[in-house]
């Protein structure tokens, strides 16, 4: 029995969904150009499809799982359960209007013609704000709607705004924030389940290992007790005497949220020789 996994075949998200792969020890590098990959050390096979099939494709059990962007799962509106943030193809879906346009509230798209390729989310967004607008439903270059006068607002993925910009476009709302996820068919057999929860174990220490630093330093042991009480760590840091008197080393790990402070803090308390190691995997 092997779990089957839907990712992109090509385009922004397939590199990453790769690299998450191979970051979880599954190694697919026989098959990325091939419709289909089975992994070599874990039971699942790889199916390479584009993004927009992967929920139906997921709904119907041709694929058990997949990785796509949220904003694919919520336009296509199939029967498929997101399971976990992947934490990468992050972007937001917004409303842009000419950079020059008087912008003071989403009323100002009532009767006004709105180009996406997001038809879904958008008649959503305008039915929750009681607007009344036309939307045009287009699938590419969305940016270009407003200057050849087919429409007069868009509606469109946004992530360094620089796509907007070279059109003369202004972001006014951003209607959902987005990243790639991992969505799953409702009905899976305990089997694959067991096989799924395998791989999002996995997941889950990888992305905790992304958000976590392994710090050691050198401390005066006058200073210990308030470096001590500086770190988090897992448990509590290790401390081990050093072979100059008078100091020890502190190892522990920080949070990628509160490091810069906390690293502050431990200079400030006299710690020295700080070391900032990347963790590969972490399993609590
Ligand atoms: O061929 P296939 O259908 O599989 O791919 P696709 O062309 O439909 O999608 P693709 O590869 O462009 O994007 C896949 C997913 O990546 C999207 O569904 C989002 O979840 C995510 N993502 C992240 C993005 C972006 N960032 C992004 N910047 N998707 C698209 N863009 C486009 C956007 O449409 C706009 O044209 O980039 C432009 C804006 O970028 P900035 O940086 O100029 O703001
Ligand atoms: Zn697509």
């Amino acid at each position: 029995m092997r779990l089957r996994l839907a990712i992109q075949k090509s385009g922004r998200l397939h590199d990453d969904s790769i690299k998450l792969l191979k970051e979880c020890g599954i190694d697919i590098s026989n098959g990325v150009n091939k419709l289909k990959a089975e992994a070599s050390n874990f039971p699942v096979e790889v199916f390479f499809l584009r993004d927009d099939d992967i929920p139906q494709y997921v709904e119907d059990g041709v694929a058990d799982i997949g990785f796509v962007g949220e904003n694919v799962v919520y336009e296509k509106n199939k029967e498929v359960e997101v399971v976990e943030m992947l934490g990468y193809g992050k972007c937001r879906l917004s409303i842009a209007v000419g950079r020059n346009e008087r912008y003071d509230s989403v009323q100002y798209l009532s009767k006004r013609r709105i180009a996406t390729s997001y038809p879904v989310i958008v008649t959503d967004f305008l039915k929750k704000n009681n607007i009344d607008a036309e939307i045009h439903e287009i699938s590419g270059s969305v940016e270009i709607a407003p200057g050849i006068g087919l429409a007069d607002a868009i509606c469109d993925i946004v992530s360094s705004g620089s796509t907007l910009f070279m059109n003369g476009l202004k972001e006014v709302e951003t209607i959902l924030k987005s990243e790639a996820v991992l969505i799953r068919n409702p009905l899976l057999k305990e089997e694959q389940l067991k096989i799924l929860n395998k791989l999002l174990f996995r997941i889950q220490s990888v992305k905790k290992a992304k958000n976590n630093k392994y710090v050691l330093l050198n401390a005066p042991n006058e200073n210990l007790e308030e470096i001590i009480g500086l770190l988090p760590g897992m448990k509590s840091p290790t401390v081990l005497p050093l072979a100059q008197a008078g100091w020890s080393s502190v190892h522990s790990v920080l949070n990628e949220n509160d490091f810069w402070e906390i690293i502050e803090k431990l200079k400030e308390a006299g710690a020295q020789g700080i070391l900032v190691v990347p963790i590969e995997k972490m399993i609590v």
